[in-house]
């Protein structure tokens, strides 16, 4: 079965949506595969799991947001779990995700500088899921 990697973001649970986030994965009949609630990540282990943007300029900013709190990690499975969670997250863009996504619902348009603060992650593609789920829960 296919299987996708989540993180509930610091905005999430310091905002209380963790039981919200995970009510809406239970309702679409994902299983849940493993699920932590985390100390604030390590810039280190941040830095690996956006091997792809750390070079962006942007990119001081989302390690500050992503270590600045708890935060909740999980794999989910199901058929097309990839795809689906995704289009449940809703666009990257609080202010551009639809009303009826996880980010549409509860994520608040920025204030003052420009992180996105966008209560979760999902893996992009089956090869992200299969890194991040090694880095985030793999043997050390
Ligand atoms: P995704 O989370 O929808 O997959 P990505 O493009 O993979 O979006 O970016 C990862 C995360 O980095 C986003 O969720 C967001 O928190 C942050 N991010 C992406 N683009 C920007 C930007 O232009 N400015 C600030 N933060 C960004
Ligand atoms: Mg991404």
């Amino acid at each position: 079965m296919e299987k996708t990697f989540f993180i509930i973001k610091p905005d999430g649970v310091k905002r209380g949506l963790v039981g919200q986030v995970l009510q809406r994965i239970e309702q679409r009949g994902f299983q849940l595969e493993k699920l932590e609630l985390r100390p604030a990540p390590s810039s280190e282990l941040v830095d690996q799991h956006y091997e792809a943007l750390v070079d962006k300029a942007f990119y001081p900013l989302i390690r500050d947001f992503m270590t600045s709190g708890p935060i909740v990690v999980g794999v989910i499975s199901g058929p097309q779990v990839i795809s689906c969670w995704r289009k449940m997250m809703g666009a990257t863009r609080p202010e551009e995700a639809l009303p009826g996504t996880i980010r549409g619902d509860f994520a608040q348009a920025p204030q003052g500088d420009e992180t996105i603060q966008n209560i979760v992650h999902g893996s992009d593609s089956p090869e992200s899921a299969a890194r991040e789920i090694a880095l985030w829960f793999g043997e050390k």
